[in-house]
This record gives C-alpha cells, sequence and structure tokens, in this order.
C-alpha cells in the first residue's frame, strides 16, 4: 500500500507522457538471456545495494558509477540497482548512474506494482524489471510482463514457492528467479532453489537469488543447472565491493 502511495507521488513529479520522451526510453534495450548465456561472462547478476530490511546498513560509502563498471570488469553478466527508498535507501538517480558507467544490462530492483513504474524503469536506463509474484495477482504478472516486451525490456519474474511458479508461467517472461530468501521472516534456505529447479520450463532462464555467499555455492548451482546468480551483499558488505566481486570469480 505504502509503495501505490509512492507511485502516486511520482506521478504527480514526472507526468507519463513525459517520461517517454526520455532518451533512454527510445533506445533499445540489451538482452538479459545474451548475456547471461555469454560464455564469456560468469551468470552473476550483480546487486547494488546500500541497505536491506534484514541487515539495516551494508554499505553507504561505495558510489554506484565504481560498484557497477567494477561488477562489469570482473565479469558480471547483469547488475541489480534498487531503486526503493524507503526500505534499501536506493534511488532512480542510481539506475541512470549506472546506465551511464557500464554496458550490460541493467535490471531495476523495485517492488513493481503498476505500468508507470515500468515505463520509468525504461526511462531511467534500465534493460530488465523484476515482478515479483508474491505482490502480484497473475493478471498482473501477465499483463505487466507484456507491457514491459512491448516496450523492449526484458522481464525477470521472481518466485518463492511452486504455486507462485505454476500460476506465473507467461510468454512474456524471460527469466525465472528463485528467491532463496523468505520475504516474511528473512531466513535464507538454499533448498529453495534444487526444489523448484525441474519445474522451472527450459525456455526460461534459470536464476537462483539471495545468500549466496560463496564460489563453491555458484558451482554447486550451476551443476544442478541453473544458468544465473543474483548476489549482492556478500560484495556490497565489504569495503570494495568491486575487489569482492574479483575475488569471488577468479
Ligand atoms: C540479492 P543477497 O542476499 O545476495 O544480498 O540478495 C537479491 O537477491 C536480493 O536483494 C533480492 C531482493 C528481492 C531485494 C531478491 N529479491 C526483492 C528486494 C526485493
Amino acid at each position: 500500500e505504502r509503495k501505490r502511495i509512492e507511485v502516486e507521488k511520482a506521478k504527480a513529479l514526472v507526468p507519463f507522457e513525459e517520461l517517454l520522451n526520455y532518451p533512454y526510453f527510445n533506445v533499445a534495450c540489451l538482452s538479459l538471456r545474451e548475456s547471461i548465456l555469454d560464455p564469456q561472462k560468469t551468470g552473476i547478476i550483480a546487486e547494488y545495494k546500500r541497505a536491506s530490511p534484514s541487515k539495516g546498513d551494508i554499505n553507504s560509502t561505495a558510489k554506484v558509477e565504481d560498484v557497477v563498471k567494477a561488477y562489469e570488469e570482473a565479469g558480471a553478466s547483469a547488475v541489480s540497482v534498487l531503486t526503493d527508498g524507503e526500505f534499501f535507501k536506493g534511488n532512480l538517480e542510481d539506475l541512470s548512474k549506472a546506465r551511464e558507467a557500464i554496458n550490460i544490462p541493467i535490471l531495476r530492483k523495485e517492488f513493481i506494482v503498476d505500468k508507470y513504474q515500468i515505463t520509468e524503469a525504461k526511462a531511467y536506463g534500465a534493460d530488465v524489471i523484476l515482478l515479483i509474484a508474491a505482490c502480484l495477482k497473475k493478471e498482473e504478472v501477465q499483463e505487466f510482463a507484456a507491457y514491459a516486451h512491448q516496450i523492449g525490456l526484458n522481464v525477470l519474474l521472481e518466485v518463492h514457492n511452486e504455486q507462485e511458479l505454476l500460476d506465473n508461467l507467461f510468454d512474456d517472461i524471460d527469466a525465472i528467479g528463485v528467491n532463496n530468501r523468505n520475504l516474511k521472516d528473512f531466513s535464507v534456505d538454499l533448498n529453495h532453489s534444487y526444489e523448484l529447479l525441474d519445474k522451472i520450463p527450459s525456455e526460461y532462464i534459470k536464476v537462483s537469488e539471495s545468500g549466496i555467499s560463496d564460489p563453491t555455492t555458484i558451482k554447486a548451482l550451476k551443476k544442478a543447472g541453473f544458468q544465473s546468480f543474483l548476489i549482492g551483499e556478500n560484495f556490497m558488505k565489504t569495503a570494495d565491493p568491486g575487489k569482492a566481486i574479483k575475488d569471488f570469480v577468479k
């Protein structure tokens, strides 16, 4: 509900029609699938995350443009930028700063509840949006995914259990992320990934999200069949997230 109020405020700031004239709105998006399947890259979606509801402040000094540049240099397939202010201390300017700094796909990490935010994602430089099954009705997932594709964005669907997965297997979804973190109590369990893996149809890119803290875990997830790994805190909690990802992948 809070998010809906925030969205209403944003609408008051920049009229929808104006977003359509933003330069990034009129530039083609990079393909998430191609970048994840690129053998020269690591499959990692590396996240810029200042704070979180479960951990509080994680890193309040590292600059978004420096961090995402280092992520790209280390072989990340994509980066994720949190734009939620209330819980994650992010903002839309972070997204645009990231866009100016790198040339790999950027995910706008946000609780998307309407088309305005999807339009805004593209206008501020995102290539990919996140749709969280737990926050949306399946009709909304279908409608938002179709709209995202219509304006050229890639779509990552986030699920946490089998029901959410089976309810939302729409054509306009590109990648499915299994969140290992329970959004209600913040507990992390990698078994969510292993349990849902075989139920994800092969046409979707398979992403394991959250709580990945060492290269051994990536190797095991990869061997099982995951193609991509969304990692934030493990890099961001260090003084130098760029060095952390380089050490992690070497
Ligand atoms: C990253 P971690 O544990 O590596 O920092 O997790 C990412 O998966 C996590 O930030 C996330 C998230 C979300 C944040 C996954 N789904 C939805 C906000 C909203």
